[in-house]
């Protein structure tokens, strides 16, 4: 066991507090539990972590809540983020234990263009997707989802605004909302309209499948923002029979889906 000597060593503390963060998917074995840990809670930066008797634990007891549905691609890709980096918080349409129905008042208020996720972290209210990610990534560093080289991070920039501005919301819009809320008779899908939606769908997965086949941005080392923003639209399309006999087509995209969806933070959240 370590002495209370060491644990009050700053050094030793933020080490084992890494290591802590570092297997935040993991449960702690009951041997680490004996032997390492002699304090259930540590606080380090303003972050504090608890572990539990069953050797599982959570980051922080600051106030995280995600405003927004939870079916939401977008809502998702900010829970993977906090799923990711070990963090507690809520996820859904209501603001301090509140109902707050999407496009009322008060969310028309909150958001300049009424959309979700909006993040309220503490007393602090932020909008857009990628912008939240980074802000998180930023606040709660370990576990970091940008590249550190600043080539790397710059491409990684530039495809987290490709997929938020040009890629997602045409998908969502044109295909995926079809499957979602169909709109046909007896809310039969209308398959004239999935028709319609189709080259554009192909033609998105075909940008995706060559970006892939560089290996320079998706699936690599580090569980990214832009792979958070990304699989949860692949992970929709997989389970729908339609989109998944597309998917077939693109090899490089299905071996990342597979390789995505072990990811802990996407079994728990998108199988
Ligand atoms: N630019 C926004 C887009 C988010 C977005 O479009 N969210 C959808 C839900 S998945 C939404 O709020 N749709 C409502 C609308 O389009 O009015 C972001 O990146 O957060």
């Amino acid at each position: 066991m370590l002495s209370t000597y060491y644990l009050k060593d700053d050094l030793l503390e933020s080490t084992i507090f890494s290591f802590l963060i570092t297997a935040t998917k993991h449960k702690i074995s009951k041997y680490v539990l004996d032997h390492i840990l002699i304090c259930k809670e540590y606080s380090v930066n303003n972050i504090s972590l608890k572990i539990t008797t069953e050797g599982t634990f959570s980051m922080n007891n600051e106030s995280l809540h995600i405003y927004g549905p939870l079916f939401s691609p977008f809502v998702k890709t900010v829970i993977l983020v906090c799923e990711e980096k070990g963090l507690n918080y809520t996820a859904g349409l209501t603001i301090k234990g509140e109902e707050v129905p999407f496009k009322s008042e008060q969310h028309l208020k909150l958001h300049p263009a009424g959309k979700v996720p909006i993040l309220f972290h503490n007393d602090f209210m932020l909008c857009e997707t990628v912008a939240i990610c980074r802000y998180l990534d930023q606040v709660f560093p370990h576990t970091p989802m940008q590249p550190e080289d600043i080539y790397e991070r710059a491409l990684h920039d530039q495809w987290c605004s490709l997929l938020a501005g040009e890629f997602i919301l045409p998908l969502i819009h044109n295909y995926l909302l079809e499957f979602a809320f169909p709109k046909g008779e007896n809310g039969q899908v209308r398959m004239d309209k999935v028709k319609e939606a189709e080259p554009l769908l192909l033609n998105t997965l075909t940008k995706l499948n060559n970006e892939l086949e560089t290996g320079k941005t998706f699936g690599q080392s580090i569980f990214t923002i832009a792979d958070a923003l990304i699989i949860p639209i692949l992970a929709y399309l997989h389970g729908l029979p339609h989109g998944a006999e597309h998917l077939k087509q693109f090899s490089y995209l299905q071996d990342y889906i597979t390789k995505m969806l072990n990811q802990p933070s996407c079994v728990k959240l998108l199988k």
